[in-house]
């Protein structure tokens, strides 16, 4: 069995290319749930469903989030309601986009979750309603909310993400709910005795930040370190997609393969890094990790899942 830590984009893009090098019923992916938020009462998973479409092949491909062919009806509807809304009121809001066909995904779980299921269970039917074989799971069923300092002020993590389109700068960041949240026990299993465990291409401080802000995670991860294989999502001192280059600056880190091996280099014995950063090999292997170099830039589903291949060949 194949364990992965997954945020957005780039995690569901490995996840495919995994998809392609083994069986896919042997994939587990434990998705952050940090960037989960509450918009019109309803419960949003952004990773989670970023994860799911794209398995299903029912991504946006421009975007990256939502569904491919989608509309916007609902939310065009809203606007007529906005020159309306009383001072200080945030009903019907259009700044974050929720797609016609999105919703319906929300709806759902958010009615499944006011029944008493349990996310895990909602994603379990979500993903089975897609047809996916792989066995996607939240980190957690307990809230853990990312939140972020932005000029002194903390925020929610879409509210920077979306409202602010990611161009503030970040001066501290905090998963709320983390100290005493529960690792899923079935992720925590998967971390324990799979095969491998691929740390995916996702930022290092708030997509992987709060799964490995869970009790236990870092410590089942330390035990088997060697077998642990992360992708770097810093390629030539940037990242593919996300503001995660900057926020590693702003707080302090090195934007740069080497930053990454820095965050990585106790749970994680190697680290695979794109072509471009070959010079920056010998900086990662004095941070501790072996250092695998191929093309890492997932334009393409061979490129997945030939990365893939070559990730899961590292540590085995
Ligand atoms: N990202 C945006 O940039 N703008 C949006 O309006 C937006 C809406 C949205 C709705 C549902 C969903 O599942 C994801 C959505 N995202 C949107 C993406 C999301 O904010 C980010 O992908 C992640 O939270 C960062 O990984």
């Amino acid at each position: 069995m194949i364990a992965v830590l997954a945020g957005g984009v780039g995690a569901a893009r490995m996840l495919r290319g995994i998809t392609a090098a083994v069986n896919p019923n042997q994939i587990a992916a434990i998705v952050n749930t940090g960037d989960d938020s509450v918009m019109h009462g309803l419960h949003i998973s952004p990773d989670l469903d970023t994860v799911t479409y794209t398995l299903a092949a029912a991504i946006d491909p421009q975007r990256g989030w939502g569904l491919v062919d989608e509309s916007w009806a609902a939310m065009g509807a809203l606007a007529r309601y906005t020159p309306h809304r009383p001072e200080g009121s945030t009903a019907g809001g259009t700044w974050f986009n929720l797609g016609d066909k999105d919703l319906a995904t929300h709806l759902y779980r958010t009615g499944r979750m006011r029944e008493g299921a349990t996310l895990e269970q909602v994603t379990a039917e979500i993903t089975a309603a897609w047809g996916l074989p792989q066995h996607i799971m939240p980190m957690s069923n307990d809230p853990v909310r990312t939140r972020v300092r932005v000029d002194g002020s903390w925020i929610e993590f879409q509210e920077y993400f979306v409202g602010h389109h990611h161009s503030v700068s970040v001066e501290a960041i905090e998963f709320t709910g983390a100290e005493s949240a529960h690792v899923l026990p079935a992720a925590l299993d998967a971390l324990a005795n799979a095969d491998v465990v691929v740390i995916a291409p996702s930022n290092p401080l708030v997509s992987i930040g709060p799964i490995l802000a869970l009790d236990g995670v870092r410590a089942v991860l330390s035990r088997r370190r060697e077998t642990v294989v992360a992708v770097s999502p810093i390629v030539a001192g940037a990242a593919l997609k996300g503001p995660a280059d900057r926020m590693l600056n702003e707080l302090g880190h090195e934007a740069s393969v080497t930053g990454v091996a820095r965050l990585y280099s106790s749970i994680c014995g190697t680290l695979v890094i794109d072509t471009q950063d070959e010079a920056r090999a010998k900086s990662v292997r004095d941070e501790g990790m072996n250092c695998v170099i191929t093309n890492t830039v997932m334009s393409t589903a061979e490129i997945a899942a030939s990365l893939a291949r070559t990730t899961l060949e590292a540590c085995r």
